[in-house]
């Protein structure tokens, strides 16, 4: 069993709904299985036009190849509507292999892991969300990354399955 880690992102239509359909989607396919998911965080653009972002993070368990995975995850974007007029465009829904396992390679139809994974909050923030400790080859600990896009507008969406909305309605209730 390989772990991998995929990130999902889109700024066009219902996102959060998006991105929850497209995990359902996976979650009922038998190669993998799907082990965490992330919250949503919303995002401004990172050398894109186009809305705010929405982002998410999941780690999956799988038998797969990483082009196994690949082709399951250019078919998830296909469903959802996603269309290439350019590059960075805005999108329904992207989804990107962020590492596989140990894997290192440069492959132009897929670069492991992904070779932006430190440059950008969107992807930072979610994934030690979910594996904290995170250690990419050749780059070390994620989390040393961190203040390298602290300027990076991004905000943690509160959500039902987790208590990161808790403080609020705490707050709220305090006064
Ligand atoms: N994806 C991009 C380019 N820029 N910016 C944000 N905030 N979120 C994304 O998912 C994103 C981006 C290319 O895939
Ligand atoms: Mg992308
Ligand atoms: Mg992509």
């Amino acid at each position: 069993m390989a772990r991998a880690y995929i990130g999902f992102g889109g700024n066009i239509g219902d996102t959060r709904q998006l991105i929850t359909d497209a995990i359902i989607c996976l979650a009922q396919r038998c190669e993998l299985q799907i082990m965490a998911k992330s919250c949503f965080y919303q995002s401004a653009p990172v050398d894109a036009v186009g809305g705010d972002y929405i982002n998410s993070v999941i780690e999956i368990e799988t038998q797969l190849t990483p082009y196994g995975l690949l082709h399951i995850c250019q078919a998830v974007e296909q469903e959802f509507g996603r269309e290439r007029p350019y590059a960075n465009a805005p999108r329904t829904l992207d989804l990107d292999i962020l590492s596989f396992e140990g894997v290192v390679q440069s492959e132009t139809e897929l670069m492991l892991p992904h070779p932006r994974i430190t440059e950008r909050s969107f992807v930072l923030l979610p994934l030690l969300e979910i594996a904290p400790d995170f250690f990419l080859p050749n780059f070390g600990e994620l989390k040393a990354y961190l203040p390298k896009v602290a300027h990076q507008r991004i905000e943690k969406l509160p959500c039902r399955n987790c208590n990161c909305g808790e403080k609020d309605v705490y707050s709220q209730s305090a006064h």
